[in-house]
């Protein structure tokens, strides 16, 4: 069955070092985020089970997604597979299966008997709001005018039993989805599945046209449809083993005082005002543990550049065929490389690119024979192939997203900019690369020579 329990079963059956299991009360305040940022620090990424924590009956499970390793035997493939499962998955989507009752409706808590306080209450860095976040959260809500579902992670500040923040990036397809309930004076049913599946975290990061539902992704990716419940108090479907929903209302016109957060880009937000999540229900499993990510660790990088990348393949492919790789390693950094063909070619992926997400603000695009996934050769390809008064396009007054510090206004508007560091076609200088005959390099035997000290 594809669930958090069971995929954590299987990475402790297959990779026993791969799961940490803390038995001592840990603290929700600092405590975990700095557990799993110390381990981070020695460059350890094992999934975490925090078996007591306190103040709360549920365990805490944190980093499931923290490493590429993992998240290939997620999907049953390898590491050098998964771009062409997820490319797979959005080829080929499996919609998700309706069943009558779930795991994730064991236990139900409706109106004045929800209670959000027995839920982990974890604080993360020292700059962060007081109170504490969920930030595991897939939101779930129907676009009121096409009928289709959308998934997306939304960081969740906890208020009070039964309230919450909600914090949804301008443009993105929620936020597009609030501003039509709002705009017609009405709420929006939401419910906030925690607790699941890599494959469904995944499908839910997919970032193509709103007529894609992610649920179908995720079954692409899983190879089979994703059992579903009807959510207790409202329409919406809810992966039937999760392990907790949070099913209520976003009002209208109704907005609170949000953050600061620290964020994947390694910095705190400003406090913003937020739309306000009203919890109307509760569920979860018997057994439940909740799932955290730590804000800014390797795991919140990790997770959405599968679909980021696909997404930025298609379209920098469409611009120019003959693009060979697309990378994002930097936040807000897409690196492009190119067989290129004519020199009008960089630019047409950046124009293409640089328009196409929040979340990219620089694009670098270089020639194919650089390694997109090796910083040091593509910082080396800009040092050395781009003359800045010519190569450098900038473009003001992009939407982009108000968690990049530099950007100055609330409205997530800022400065992009595009590098051609590929080198010119028919430059007039001869540029060759530094290269040892290969037949010399083929001869030698390193083990002969080492063997012989
Ligand atoms: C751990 C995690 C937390 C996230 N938190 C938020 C958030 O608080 N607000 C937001 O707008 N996007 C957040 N995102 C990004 C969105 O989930 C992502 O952009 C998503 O693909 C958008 O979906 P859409 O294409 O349906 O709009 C988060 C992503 C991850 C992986
Ligand atoms: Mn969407």
């Amino acid at each position: 069955m594809p669930d958090l329990f069971n995929f954590i079963d299987t990475v402790r059956r297959e990779r026993p070092r791969d799961v940490l299991d803390i038995h001592h009360t840990v603290s929700p305040r600092y405590e975990t985020a700095a557990i799993l940022t110390k381990l981070e620090q020695s460059s350890r990424f094992p999934i975490v089970v925090f078996h007591h924590v306190d103040r709360s009956a549920f365990p805490v499970v944190s980093n499931v997604c923290g490493t590429q390793s993992r998240l290939a035997l997620a999907l049953g493939c390898s590491i050098r597979e998964l771009r062409g499962r997820y490319a797979e998955a959005c080829e080929q989507p499996i919609q998700p299966e309706l069943k009558k009752k779930g795991p994730v409706q064991e236990q139900v808590f409706i109106g004045k008997d929800v209670n959000l306080k027995i839920l982990p209450q974890l604080v993360y860095h020292q700059d962060d709001a007081a109170q504490p976040y969920i930030t595991a959260a897939i939101i779930v809500a129907r676009d009121p005018e096409s009928g289709k579902a959308n998934l997306s992670f939304h960081r969740l500040m906890i208020m009070n039993e039964n309230t919450t923040a909600i914090f949804m990036a301008r443009g993105k397809h929620l936020d597009r989805i609030y501003r039509r309930y709002e705009s017609a004076g009405e709420p929006m049913p939401i419910a906030a599945f925690i607790g699941v599946h890599p494959a469904c975290s995944l499908g839910a990061l997919y970032t193509g046209t709103s007529d894609v539902e992610e649920y179908d992704i995720a079954g692409g990716l899983l190879r089979s449809p994703l059992p579903v419940v009807q959510c207790v108090t409202n329409h919406l479907h809810v992966p039937a083993e999760a392990e907790f929903v949070l099913e209520g209302l976003v009002s209208p016109g109704k907005r609170v005082e949000e953050g600061p957060f620290g964020e994947f880009t390694g910095y705190a937000t400003d406090t913003a005002s937020c739309p306000v999540f009203m919890v109307k229900a509760l569920t979860y499993r018997n057994d439940a543990v909740f799932q955290d990510i730590v804000s800014g660790l390797t795991e919140h990088l990790l997770l959405p550049i599968l679909g980021m990348e696909h997404r930025l393949l298609t379209l920098a492919r469409a611009a120019v065929p003959t693009t060979t790789a697309v990378k994002v390693s930097v936040p807000l950094t897409v690196f492009v490389a190119i067989k290129k063909q004519d020199d009008s070619q960089p630019e047409r992926i950046m124009e293409a690119l640089l328009a196409s997400d929040i979340y990219v603000k620089q694009v670098v695009v270089v020639d194919a024979d650089v390694d997109v996934s090796d910083l040091r050769q593509v910082v080396t390809a800009i040092a050395l192939h781009t003359r800045p008064d010519r190569d450098i396009i900038v473009k003001r007054r992009c939407l982009g997203t108000a968690l990049d510090p530099s950007c100055e206004s609330p409205d997530g508007f800022t400065t992009k900019v595009g590098i051609d560091a590929t080198l010119p076609l028919n430059g007039t200088r001869h540029i060759s690369r530094n290269r040892v005959p290969q037949h010399m390099l083929d001869s030698i035997d390193l083990s002969e020579l080492l063997q012989a000290r």
